[in-house]
């Protein structure tokens, strides 16, 4: 890992990709609006109360069926994110909605069941690899539609056994990654809040040894075994839980000394809130490029990286401010990068 850390200590700009069936309805269904910029795009699967189309999760869990993205050109979005200066990707595989965008073997609810399906994730890892960026890859462990999953921690002993085979199944996606995909650099693991993984850190602490082993050099993210000491990210000792802070999400650390000299980054979207694609961003106050990079020297002046956020639609292109966003940040880049 030390050496694999020097790379990261190194990256300075990221880009963050988020995509997925949420990138179908894009915060909206049928004209409707979906609580425009007070909840996440990628959230919408949530949508409750009176604006919510009738059986609305059900009409959610069957948009794979619609998923086709023609448009889709990983190599393209790689030479852009090349040419915007980014040194590594964070791409989603699976957000809460428990989508597999690649095609797994431990659940039929991913890309082999969609029109388009062709294997996204390893397009994106070849195509980024080849234009010498970094990948990493977004793992949700937290699942809406997983009737194993839970909140709370087992209790009853069918309980029990019910989550031990989430976690078995768990384990199984993430070492088909690792076999799938074996360029990659690291995790960035998400949804890992919920108290049934945090008081499963036997099974997590051991995971990590073997996603390790079978990897070596592999990058763990502070999210993955979370605060299971009622310390987040950190261990009774003081000790941070995996390679580097995780925990920084659309803000900058203000008190930096509480880093404790860890690695870390934190990770920004150009509107608000919402990280999957929203089809309307009127209204909203989104960041320029200037902000943007003002953001990205500080956190570069405080040894972090900063991973801005791209929400590709449901045919897979950028959205035409990002496109802008990017090609100015990359003519900065190319002239002090
Ligand atoms: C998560 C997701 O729920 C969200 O959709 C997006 O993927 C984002 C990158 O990550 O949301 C979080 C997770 C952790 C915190 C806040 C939002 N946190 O630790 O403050």
């Amino acid at each position: 890992t030390d050496s694999a850390m020097v790379n990261f200590r190194n990256y300075g700009l990221g880009q963050f990709i988020h995509w997925g069936l949420y990138a179908i309805p894009g915060n909206e269904w049928e004209g409707v609006s979906a609580r425009k910029g007070a909840a996440a795009s990628e959230w919408i699967r949530s949508w409750s109360g009176p604006t919510a189309p009738e059986n609305w999760k059900e009409t959610y869990d069957k948009l794979y069926q619609q998923f086709n993205p023609k448009a889709f050109d990983a190599k393209a979005w790689a030479r852009q994110a090349k040419e915007m200066g980014a040194k590594y990707l964070i791409f989603t595989t699976k957000h809460h909605d428990g989508f597999a965008l690649w095609p797994s073997r431990y659940s039929d609810y991913n890309i082999s069941a969609s029109p388009y399906k062709k294997d996204i994730v390893k397009e994106v890892v070849d195509a980024y690899t080849a234009e010498g960026i970094d990948v990493f890859l977004y793992f949700s462990v937290l699942e809406w539609n997983n009737p194993d999953y839970m909140l709370k921690a087992p209790q009853t002993e069918a309980e029990k056994k019910r989550f031990q085979r989430f976690l078995n199944y768990t384990k199984n996606q993430l070492l088909e990654l690792l076999q799938n995909y074996p360029q990659i650099k690291g995790f960035w693991f998400d949804g890992t809040w919920d108290q049934s993984w945090i008081q499963a850190y036997p099974f997590t602490y051991a995971l990590e040894k073997e996603l390790r082993d079978k990897h070596p050099g592999l990058i763990i993210g502070s999210r993955f075994r979370n605060d299971e000491h009622g310390k987040r990210h950190f261990d009774s000792n003081g000790n941070l839980l995996g390679d580097y802070e995780q925990g920084w999400e659309r803000k900058l650390p203000g008190d930096y000394s509480w880093l404790n000299g860890n690695d870390w980054d934190a990770v920004m979207t150009i509107p608000p809130n919402g990280w999957g694609y929203m089809k309307d961003w009127s209204g909203l106050y989104t960041k320029t490029t200037d902000d943007l990079l003002e953001m990205l020297l500080q956190a570069v002046s405080m040894n972090g990286n900063f991973v801005l956020n791209f929400g590709p639609d449901g045919q897979g292109n950028m959205h035409p401010e990002e496109d802008t966003i990017a090609s100015e940040l990359g003519q900065w880049m190319q002239k002090n990068g």
